[in-house]
């Protein structure tokens, strides 16, 4: 109609020229924006003490002895864990390491999770997270799993939520730097990794010079066996993705729709591309062994060429946008797929289902509001809103989705407010937001600069998690907590503490190692040079007092925890062996050193456990031979 194509967005907005200036422009005065109508609370700080903080709302406090409303679990970037908050405390609960051995869990120290890491994880020493996202049934919180990316080298992890324990990990083939992540919806059916820098497939030395033939996939796993069923070669870089809620699309930004290797050419052209995977589509050319079989892996074609992209039933859409695109996320009712700009100052609002009937994938886009300079992620909330962060305006927009469909592109007209935040944002997540139903009342922006908001620490900052209360539509955003966090979160999901139900114990037949109980613990030499003993712990003894063993033997240890009381955690320590075993209740693991250096040996609880914790030791010697 004529409506509709008034409506439809020119790709010729003004552009943004990321200079110093602008960088350097984040976190100053909002006096760009002061002009903007209906815009409430441009200034709302200014009620606030100027500094942006309202101090610790005794509405938003928990007090001490009292359960946090929500989990909030985000990533630690290129630390390579998972950190668990509370919210709206933002007390920070657990980390629990991902792809990166870590000593107060035993992660990677024992037998089982050093093999994970080394085996199925491949060796690496760290990882990069980004995306955390929980799995969903019914487009709800299910809160069986965790899955999370490493960009650095290209996995996807599955992180066990009864037992908050990283429990499986997969070295994606054929793609390098797994940037987003999440799952097919409504019931996880799918978990998806977005492949970001473009190799050569198989990346094994061939076509190194030659970027014309470089790629870059989407990579779907099965969340229960975390096999990689099938991935798509697309044109360009991928960067972030989220599912449809009705499960036939997935969208993907991307950027470097040049294909070039390097930042001048990757900047170029003026347009990139939303992607747009049609998922049963692609399952028939799998099932129909349209696909090239690449490091084991089938692989789609799905660049813009494809003979499968030929047709009626494309297997990918290439939505245009503004260059570079960054953030894509599905609104809560599925409607719409908003791409936030990065180098435009635009949003770009896909419709969900017009993107299967549309001719032209151009006109699946609905809207084109100007939200401000550098938009990168947009959540939600229950009342229509979306939220998105301003990078270089270092402000977060709350703005009206349904309102930027009906107002003309590049409109300013749909936002709600805009508020400061200090500085530099990132990711933005409000409470469910990811799921059918948010509850519209929490927002926590992660900022990557922190300047001058904490004590300095030295040159390395920390940064900056903020919390805002975003329930009250007359009020506005009320700012109500910085909370400082170790490098660097990228994202989170928040779910609701009534949705996860972690264990309080290990039960006795978890994982594959037999429980030892008390009166069955063994020692035995199985020859001249091995050793098996089979031991236990509790407060405030071992099963042994002492161990001997032979220089020269490989000595195998598995130990159970038999306490049967929650919080009575021990550990088994062996000094100058690197043998370092973390022990929940009811936990079994299991350890293999050379004892090749003669000497006496106190191994030692390091868990707190008891009065008598230090004397919780048992006298290991290693005689020579
Ligand atoms: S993220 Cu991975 S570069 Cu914006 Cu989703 Cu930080
Ligand atoms: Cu057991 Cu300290």
């Amino acid at each position: 109609t004529d409506a509709a194509a008034a409506r439809r967005p020119s790709l010729d907005l003004p552009r943004l020229e990321l200079g110093r200036r602008d960088f350097m422009k984040a976190g100053a005065a909002v006096g760009a924006m002061t002009g903007l109508a209906g815009c409430t609370s441009v200034l709302s700080d200014e009620g606030n003490g100027g500094d942006g903080s309202s101090g610790a709302s005794g509405e938003h406090s928990v007090p001490p002895g009292e359960h946090d409303e929500y989990y909030g679990f985000l990533s630690g970037g290129h630390t390579g864990e998972i950190r668990v908050v509370g919210l709206p405390s933002m007390r920070e609960l657990m980390r629990i390491p991902v792809f990166q051995a870590e000593s107060a869990r035993g992660f990677g120290h024992d037998a089982r999770t050093t093999e994970l890491l080394e085996e199925e994880g491949g060796g690496y020493t760290w990882g990069d997270t980004h995306h955390p996202r929980v799995s969903q049934t019914d487009n709800d919180y299910d809160g069986r799993w965790l899955f999370v990316n490493d960009k650095a080298n290209g996995r996807m992890a599955r992180v066990d939520l009864e037992y908050f324990e990283t429990d499986a990990i997969t070295n994606v083939p054929n793609s390098q730097a797994v940037h987003g992540a999440c799952m097919q919806l409504p019931d996880t059916q799918l978990v998806f990794g977005v492949g970001e820098f473009r190799v050569p497939m198989p990346n094994d030395g061939r076509d190194v010079d030659d970027p014309d033939a470089y790629g870059s996939v989407l990579t779907a796993i099965d969340p229960e066996t975390m096999d990689v069923e099938w991935q798509v070669e697309v044109d360009g870089n991928m960067d972030n993705g989220d599912g449809g809620k009705e499960g036939r699309w997935f969208f993907a930004t991307g950027y470097n729709s040049e294909e070039g290797v390097t930042q001048g050419e990757m900047t170029r052209a003026d347009r990139d591309y939303v992607k747009a995977f049609d998922i049963p589509a692609i399952w028939d050319a799998v099932e129909a062994g349209e696909y090239e079989e690449i490091s084991g892996v089938p692989v789609v074609d799905g660049t813009m060429d494809s003979s499968l992209n030929e047709g009626d039933r494309p297997i990918v859409r290439y939505v245009p946008t503004p260059k570079s695109p960054h953030g894509v996320s599905v609104t809560p009712d599925g409607s719409y797929a908003i791409a936030s700009g990065k180098l435009d100052p635009t949003c770009t609002v896909i419709g969900v289902e017009e993107i299967a009937e549309v001719d032209d994938p151009a006109d699946a886009i609905l809207g084109q509001p100007r939200v401000g300079m550098g938009p990168l992620h947009t959540a939600y909330d229950d009342r229509g809103h979306a939220y998105t962060t301003l990078f270089i305006d270092s402000q977060v927009v709350k703005w009206d989705y349904e309102a930027a469909v009906e107002a003309e592109a590049g409109s300013e007209e749909p936002i709600v407010e805009k508020h400061d935040v200090h500085y530099n944002p990132g990711h933005l997540i409000a409470s469910e937001s990811y799921t059918a139903s948010p509850q519209g009342d929490y927002l926590v922006s992660l900022n990557k600069l922190s300047k001058d908001r904490f004590l300095p620490v030295g040159p390395i900052h920390p940064e900056n998690d903020q919390l805002f209360h975003i329930g009250d539509d007359d009020a506005g955003m009320e700012l109500v907590k910085d909370k400082p966090s170790y490098p660097e979160p990228h994202d989170a999901s928040i779910v609701h503490k009534d949705k996860i139900e972690p264990a309080k114990t290990w039960g006795p037949d978890d994982y594959d190692l037999d429980f030892v109980p008390e009166g069955e613990e063994s020692f035995e030499r199985i020859d001249e040079s091995t050793v098996e003993i089979e031991m236990w712990a509790r407060r405030n003894e071992y099963a042994f007092p002492e161990v001997t063993v032979r220089e020269g033997d490989e000595v195998t240890i598995r130990i159970s925890n038999v306490e049967t009381t929650s919080d009575v955690i021990h550990s088994l320590a062996i000094p100058e062996y690197d043998v370092n075993l973390a022990l929940a209740p009811q936990d079994t693991r299991e350890v293999t050193f050379t004892a090749d250096e003669p000497g006496v040996y106190w191994a030692y609880c390091a868990y707190f456990c008891s009065a008598l914790h230090l004397e919780m030791r048992s006298r290991i010697l290693v005689e020579p031979r």
